[in-house]
């Protein structure tokens, strides 16, 4: 009898692939057990591996700094919202939507504008709300491959040994993107898009890739089907905070339960009246806002 510790980087069908911190790769199931604790393995989980009579069984799994549910990944470190300047036209609410979620999930945000070469203007519309609202971000276009080192130098010197994952609408650019930075997963990656269609993923299957620098990278399906009612979300009180760039304003409203929306004397709102806070992203709260009033209050997990 032996213990091995590993991390998952693959699973579907209760079927998980394992890498064990001797490099070795290893494909083994979880123990039974976890089925009654309500609890299952996710790519992503560093978990114990049970070495007993030549066969592995996962034995258990290390507390999650996070989890997404979809997609469906735990310990990300940091997550690539792409968006491209056009075709498919880009969806800032679904951004900030997923941004406010990762954010929640203590995950920083990196965004990426993709395809500019398809509209300049757009993408320079797109560019400077992000950046105005603090976060960090680059301009790509895979066809000539603009931007795409900035991109693999970061990735190199501040994300050594990191978990991080690609999301966005579907065909803004992931796959292309990630087997731009990493030619290595080429096929891989290829494989994935070929057997599913582009543009069309119905998997939800997400895998990781070692990086050069110790670190895993996760293409993702998209998060077009990132869903609110579900679990990985927060609730009303916590929505304010997930918006990096009201930090500094929070507190200072007229009234203590100012809830930014409408307000006279709201500190945001006189922010983005004198065009601190991006109007897009206001308007992007101003909806979660609504949704999340509507919502059963959250059930802490
Ligand atoms: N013009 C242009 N097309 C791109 C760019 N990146 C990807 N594409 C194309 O957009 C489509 C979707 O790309 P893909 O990487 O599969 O998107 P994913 O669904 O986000 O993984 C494919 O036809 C790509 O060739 C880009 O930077 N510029
Ligand atoms: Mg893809
Ligand atoms: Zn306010």
């Amino acid at each position: 009898m032996e213990y091995i510790k590993g991390l998952i980087v693959k699973g579907s069908g209760g079927l998980y692939d394992l890498l064990c911190q001797n490099g070795e790769r290893i494909s083994c199931r979880a123990k039974g057990a976890f089925r009654h604790e309500a609890v299952s393995p996710l790519v992503g989980d560093r978990v114990t591996l049970l070495h007993e009579g030549g066969s592995y069984v996962i034995e258990s799994i290390e507390e999650r700094r996070n989890m997404l549910i979809r997609p469906s990944i735990a310990n990300l470190d940091r997550l690539f919202i792409v968006i491209p300047s056009a075709r498919p036209e880009a969806d800032l609410f679904t951004v900030d939507k997923l941004s406010s979620i990762a954010r929640y999930n203590n995950i920083e945000v990196v965004m990426i504008v993709s395809k500019c070469a398809l509209s300049r203007k757009k993408a320079m519309e797109i560019a400077d709300i992000y950046t105005k609202s603090g976060f960090r971000l680059f301009v790509t276009d895979s066809p000539s491959g603009e931007g795409v080192e900035n991109i693999k130098d970061y990735i190199n010197k501040e994300c050594k040994a990191k978990i991080i994952a690609f999301a966005g609408a579907s065909g803004v650019g992931k796959s292309t993107l990630i087997n731009n930075i990493f030619n290595e997963f080429s096929r891989k990656t290829d494989s994935v898009s070929e057997k599913t269609g582009r543009g069309r993923h119905t998997t939800r299957t997400v895998e990781l890739f070692e990086t050069e620098n110790g670190g895993f990278i996760a293409d993702t399906p998209g998060f077009t089907m990132l869903d609110f009612e579900r679990f990985d979300f927060f609730d009303l009180g916590d929505l304010p905070g997930t918006f990096i760039e009201f930090e500094r304003y929070l507190g200072k409203c007229r009234y203590t339960k100012c809830t930014h929306t409408k307000e006279e004397g709201c500190a945001i709102i006189e922010a983005l009246e004198r065009g601190e806070i991006a109007k897009s992203r206001h308007e992007s709260y101003k909806l979660l806002y609504e949704i999340l009033k509507r919502k059963q209050p959250y059930r802490k997990k």
